[in-house]
């Protein structure tokens, strides 16, 4: 059994409860329970925090360098910002996937940009929450592979 960090950026605790047309009617609480059952059903353990704070979201990182064998993040705002976050995840040595509930590409031209994606192993963007679901599936894939070998 391997852990997964899921981790969450600024104002994503507002899921499901503002702007539903851009991000959907699950909360954050929901999307934790589907992630939750998920990774038990592919035989792992998640941690799942979401922070408004940029380095509550480094602390993450770094303890995920400890004990985590892949991470799920959804860095929000800080996608665009933050080279910080993007060094941090540079550290972490296993599978990173980012996601996007919203296409950014479809939206203003300052989301089109992430600092994240430069370490990303595979960036979902624009299908939803069902992207924390899919995501969860290619880290437990490319985890799978990695014992393999
Ligand atoms: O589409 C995404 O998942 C984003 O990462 C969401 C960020 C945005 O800054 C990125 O460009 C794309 C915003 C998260 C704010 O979440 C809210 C959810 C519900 C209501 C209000 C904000």
């Amino acid at each position: 059994m391997s852990l997964i960090y899921i981790l969450n950026g600024p104002n994503l605790n507002l899921l499901g409860k503002r702007q539903p047309h851009i991000y959907g009617h699950e909360t954050l609480a929901d999307v934790e329970a589907d992630c939750c059952r998920l990774a038990s059903e592919l035989g792992h353990d998640i941690r799942f925090h979401q922070s408004n704070r940029e380095y509550e979201i480094i602390d993450w990182i770094h303890e995920a360098r400890e004990d985590g064998a892949g991470i799920v993040i959804n860095p929000a705002a800080f996608t665009h910002t933050s080279v910080a976050i993007l060094d941090a995840l540079n550290t972490f040595e296993q599978p990173v996937i980012e996601v996007h509930i919203s296409n950014v590409h479809k939206r203003e031209p300052f989301r089109h940009h992430s600092f994240v994606s430069h370490r990303a192993d595979g960036v979902i963007a624009g299908l939803g929450t069902e992207g924390y679901q899919l995501a969860i599936r290619r880290v437990a894939s490319l985890i799978e592979v990695a014992a393999k070998k």
